[in-house]
């Protein structure tokens, strides 16, 4: 069968997290229209009788301006190194030659597939002009447009990836879909809870470290960390009279449910972590390698 692994690549907010999901039609990865949200390279296995696909989801391609950035920046680094297929994706109301200017300089050896997303925001004439800009690039094996949000076209895509995969042996068993824990996709629809709750610096300053996860008789029971760099950002999470972690809890644990296909009883506490962003011990805690 068809074979390998399919890396995402694009600049934040392209709509890489969103393709994710779309492909494997479930929700592996948190989007937010805010830059920087995915911090992980995660991985969704898509498994059909005549392929397997390992798709990765990265952070976008950003100057890393602290720690948790040089880690991000290595999550795309390590899916460079172990692509069969790349693809790369284009906002098509993003500025194209700074798209172009990131992918020349991947300077990527396989097959590159330019997808132009969001087809559903743009003109037809802008998208055909999208079309002959990217085509005409050097490392445009393949081009499709689509719109992520929408899943349109995203069974074509998977047509055109398989065809220029390797044959080869399934690395993963059928059923599974990722190989990341479901403690780590908790934390993170929690994180993706405080993108949706909070404006400006919050979330850049914030992570989630899952504590506790046992399964009860009817329940799982979660215990979670919101981690924040100040005290002045504890009160804010918090909130007036506990109003704001009360929200984050509430709208968490319906995702965490339908994720987990079970009820669920989540219990969040703030913690202070000075500098967390800078301090190897706290990155490492926290999962970020
Ligand atoms: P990432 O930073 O590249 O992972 O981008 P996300 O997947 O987090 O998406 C960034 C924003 O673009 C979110 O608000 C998405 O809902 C939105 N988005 C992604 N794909 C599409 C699309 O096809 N059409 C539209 N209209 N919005 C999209
Ligand atoms: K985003
Ligand atoms: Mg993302």
């Amino acid at each position: 069968m068809k074979t390998g692994f399919v890396n995402i690549f694009g600049r934040p907010n392209a709509g890489k997290s969103t393709l994710l999901n779309a492909i494997m039609g479930e929700k592996l990865a948190i989007v937010s229209p805010k830059v920087q949200t995915t911090r992980h390279r995660i991985k969704g296995i898509l498994t059909e009788h005549d392929y397997q696909m390992i798709f990765s989801d990265t952070p976008g391609i950003i100057e890393p301006k602290y720690k948790l950035h040089e880690r991000m920046m290595q999550a795309v680094k390590s899916s460079l190194e172990d692509a069969d297929v790349a693809l790369l994706l284009v906002d098509v109301k993003d500025n194209w030659e700074e798209c172009d200017a990131i992918f020349s300089s991947l300077k990527l050896k396989v097959p590159c597939i330019v997808i132009i997303n969001k087809t559903d925001t743009a003109s037809k004439e802008r998208i055909e002009n999208a079309v002959t800009f990217f085509k005409a690039k050097p490392y445009c094996s393949e081009l499709i447009s689509l719109s992520a949000l929408n899943g349109v076209e995203v069974k074509e895509m998977l047509k055109k990836v398989a065809q220029k995969l390797p044959e080869g042996e399934p690395f993963f068993a059928e059923d599974e879909i990722t190989d990341l824990s479901e403690r780590f996709f908790v934390a993170e629809l929690i994180r993706e809870k405080i993108y949706d709750l909070f404006e400006e610096e919050i979330p850049y300053h914030t992570t989630v470290v899952v504590r506790e996860f046992k399964h009860k008789s009817t329940l799982i029971k979660i215990g979670a960390d919101i981690i924040v760099q100040r005290e002045t950002q504890k009160s804010i999470i918090i909130g007036e009279g506990g109003k704001m972690i009360k929200k984050i809890g509430t709208e968490a644990r319906k995702d965490i449910e339908k994720f987990l296909a079970s009820k669920v009883f989540l219990e969040l506490h703030v913690k202070v972590r000075p500098k967390w962003r800078e301090n190897d011990l706290f990155l490492k805690e926290y999962g970020y390698q």
